[in-house]
């Protein structure tokens, strides 16, 4: 293909303009003119894909199908952009026509079809996969409205609805072609006639599963997969058989009922509300992608025989896991398969990543609504319980495991166990976590089937997370680390160690990283309102909202330094800022809470006088993939601090890394990966270990005998009873943690590691003294952040569960 110049693309964004617009170049909204691009460059990906698909079914690959209800996109035009290798010359061309790039690139709204890691995740994933040239595709649901807006209103957490398909769907190619029927409800009749065994499902709703395809573009490939987002359609306006007959109401209802599925993303991080339009929606992207996938296997083969040799299902987390019966389900009603033949390519198709051992994340279905919302996908469940039933009581003879292991129990489905025993591999998403599912949540599982068990640390994307986002970090990268081939090859960072002690060298580091807190203070000030102070530490805690994640425990150092402050208000100390961002799930009470009290406390340092240019705390509005974008290359501190074993993996720690902040951490997912690599002198590593806090628990944890024996931890404790200026008590913080209510008191160690965290916290300063040493330190983090690069982890499932080749 002809090379791309800025002329070209001048060209193209033109015509665009006045084929979809009617509009003139000049006359073009910065809006109309964000869409040309997103339109030119889908076009570009659309004439690749196209050839990719080719190549694929010429070849006879095997195939990675990526089933995820969440795909945490953000923003894409840069970032297709620049893996086309157009970056320059979008820039350029907008600049030429008359636009500010930076306007047109910061108008477009965040694809934000996804809650927090694990829908990020599934995007890196998408971008690793397809720059190694696996043929994979992703589907999930094309959410009308994605994650909440979140506005702060009187320190409190208030949601509006994000309408991102406004000037988002630029990137969305409709498929109507290519819909499929999704049927729920009903009856099931079963019959012989002529020597068969008949089942005929009937009396069902129908729902339309429309593909809206969104293009990934790989880096430096013409390689391009599809994110396939399936929209809900009533098959008719409204019923009109129901409607002559005066029902009305019944058939808007069936129609209300389809479209509502593909509504809203649900908002609970790791919290099921068992609702059952949520079942609704896993049972409509799930069957609607089995029967796309096996359509166009058959399309291709002409049987579905071999279907495990050519296609995968990697399941995110339990949430598709009714790929297992549905694929059961079309292999032996629609394609005549024996139960046994159905199995054995089901259970040979079908991977599995366990996201979290949190227990109130772990899906259940109450038996009703499945028999109920899907009545023959209720009656292969029950075979497939049975018969694995009968295996773990043939291998163990012990009713408890049997109990522990089964599929149906006590009237629920346990989506956890139907995957593993209708999986291939089962994985944890860092070592830690992944030896916690093997020592622990699934031990017996483990004991009858190890060799299922595997581990695959997660990865960030790191082209965009550190080359797209961090152009000064990348260009001293360049110069010192063999040019892009780190954007290839990660690992090629680990050159930098070698310049630890060039004055130079850390010299320009630490101007890379000042710039960036200039840059960010200047997005802060225009889009939070809040005048942030570049001389300052700028220590960050940016996450979804979870008590495990421990911001309180944030939150009780600060107003210890605060009080310290008040204390003596002349004393000297190095300036540090505090930056929280998080949503918490509008139903999570003590979540929303805690936003509060951060709030109040915030407001309360900002407006001391004593705090000035020492103590700053802020709370950022809305946190969002874009934001981190522009957060994460000016942060010096990255606070991972959950109570050790609660946290699966974190990615925002492996960000922050590679962006040259130091951790300060507990030991607990990937940090724990992080620390074999860096040792204890690159991190500020505090707090109990995973087995001790185990231990600690079961020997009885006491949080009031830390109250009473600590007097810095109690006076911090007693501020929340107090509150702040704005008279807010915290006095329900306070209960939670030090006498208990309604549950045992600090379920997450806050006291615990309390005094642990405040000494981290002031090693942390104590080594920001010297430049040097922090700069050094740094780089060192930098150095050995290729290990977390998505593109390691994908090959690792590539080689290892996947089975397939890439580049
Ligand atoms: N919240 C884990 O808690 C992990 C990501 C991606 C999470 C994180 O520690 O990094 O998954 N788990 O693996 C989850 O969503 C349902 O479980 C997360 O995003």
């Amino acid at each position: 293909m002809a090379t791309v110049t800025s002329k070209t693309l001048e060209g193209a964004l033109g015509a665009k303009l006045r084929l979809n617009f009617g509009s003139t170049v000049e006359e073009a909204t910065d809006a109309q003119m964000m869409k040309a691009c997103a339109l030119v460059l889908r076009d570009m990906m659309a004439i690749r894909e196209v050839e990719t698909k080719q190549m694929v079914r010429r070849e006879e690959k095997r195939q990675v199908h990526y089933m995820s209800l969440e795909f945490l996109m953000g923003r894409s035009l840069m970032k297709n952009a620049y893996n086309l290798g157009l970056l320059p010359q979008l820039r350029q061309a907008l600049e030429n026509l008359g636009f500010r790039a930076a306007d047109i690139f910061e108008l477009e709204p965040d694809a934000a079809l996804g809650n927090g890691g694990l829908g990020r995740l599934a995007a890196c994933y998408l971008d690793s996969m397809t720059t190694l040239e696996i043929p994979a595709t992703g589907y999930s649901i094309c959410y009308e409205l994605g994650l909440f807006r979140q506005k702060i209103i009187e320190g409190q957490q208030v949601e509006l609805p994000d309408n991102w398909k406004d000037l988002g769907d630029a990137w969305l190619m409709p498929k109507p072609q290519e819909t499929e029927e999704v049927h729920f409800g009903g009856n099931i009749r079963e019959f012989w006639a002529d020597g068969y065994h008949h089942v005929v499902h009937e009396n069902y709703q129908t729902v339309l599963a429309i593909p809206c395809d969104m293009e990934i573009a790989g880096y430096e490939t013409r390689h391009t997969n599809t994110l396939r987002l399936w929209d809900a359609k009533s098959p008719s306006p409204v019923d009109m058989s129901l409607f002559s007959q005066g029902e009305y109401l019944k058939a808007t209802e069936a129609h209300a009922m389809a479209e509502v599925i593909a509504k809203v993303l649900y908002p609970e991080d790791k919290h099921i509300e068992g609702k059952s339009l949520r079942l609704k929606q896993q049972y409509f992207f799930v069957s609607a992608t089995v029967q796309s996938v096996a359509r166009r296997h058959l399309e291709t083969y002409g049987t579905l025989k071999n279907f495990h040799e050519k296609n995968v299902f990697q399941v995110n987390d339990t949430h598709p896991a009714l790929v297992i019966p549905e694929l059961m389900r079309l292999l032996i009603d629609d394609a005549g398969l024996s139960w046994d033949e159905a199995w054995y390519i089901t259970t040979h198709s079908v991977a599995y990543t366990n996201h979290t051992v949190l227990s109130e994340a772990l899906e259940r279905w109450p038996q009703d609504l499945i028999q109920r919302n899907l009545p023959r996908i209720w009656q292969v469940l029950v075979e497939i319980s049975n018969r694995w039933q009968k295996k773990v009581e043939d291998f163990y003879h012990d009713s408890t495991k049997t109990e522990d292991m089964a599929i149906i129990w006590g009237g629920q489905v346990r989506m956890a166990n139907l995957c593993i025993a209708g999986g291939m591999a089962v994985n944890g998403v860092s070592g830690l976590h992944s030896g916690i599912l093997k020592k622990d949540l699934f031990r017996n599982a483990y004991g009858m089937e190890p060799w299922k068990f595997q581990n695959v640390t997660n990865g960030i994307d790191h082209r965009r997370w550190l080359s797209e986002i961090n152009p000064g970090l990348d260009r001293l990268i360049r110069d010192l680390a063999g040019g892009d081939e780190y954007l290839l090859h990660p690992t090629a960072l680990s050159r930098l160690d070698d310049y630890a002690d060039d004055a130079e060298v850390l010299q320009r580091l630490s101007e890379i990283k000042r710039k960036n807190k200039e840059a960010f203070a200047d997005y802060a000030r225009r889009t939070q309102d809040v005048v942030l102070n570049p001389d300052a530490i700028f220590d960050v805690q940016v996450k979804r909202l979870h008590e495990y994640k421990r911001q309180l425990l944030n939150a009780l150092h600060i107003i210890t330094l605060y009080q310290q402050l008040q204390d003596d208000p002349g004393r000297s100390m190095q300036p540090q800022t505090f930056l929280f961002g998080a949503k918490a799930a509008p139903g999570y009470a003590v979540a929303k809470r805690i936003i509060h009290l951060i709030n109040s406390l915030a407001d309360q340092i900002n407006h001391d006088p004593i705090c000035k240019d020492k103590l700053q705390v802020v709370f950022l509005e809305n946190y969002r993939v874009s934001l981190a974008e522009q957060l994460i290359p000016a942060s010096e501190v990255s606070q991972q601090i959950s109570t050790a074993g609660k946290e699966a993996s974190g990615t925002g720690n492996m960000k922050f890394m590679m962006n040259g902040a130091l951790t300060v951490g507990t030991l607990d997912g990937a940090n724990v990966e992080m620390h074999d690599l860096l040792g204890d002198e690159n991190m500020f590593l505090f707090g109990l270990h995973a087995d001790e806090v185990a231990e600690l628990k079961a020997r009885g944890y006491l949080p009031q005998r830390l109250y009473a024996r600590d007097p810095i931890l109690r006076r911090a404790l007693d501020q929340l009873k107090t509150g702040f200026r704005d008279g807010v008590s915290y006095e329900d913080l306070f209960a939670r943690l030090v006498t208990g209510s309604n549950c045992a008191a600090d379920e997450y160690l806050l006291l615990a590691d309390f005094a642990a965290y405040c000494a981290a916290e002031k090693r942390m300063v104590e080594t920001y003294a010297n430049p040097a040493e922090w700069n050094r330190m740094s780089l060192h983090n930098i150095a050995r952040s290729g290990m977390f690069a998505a593109d390691r982890a994908v090959a690792e499932y590539a080689d290892h569960i996947w089975h397939v080749g890439h580049r």
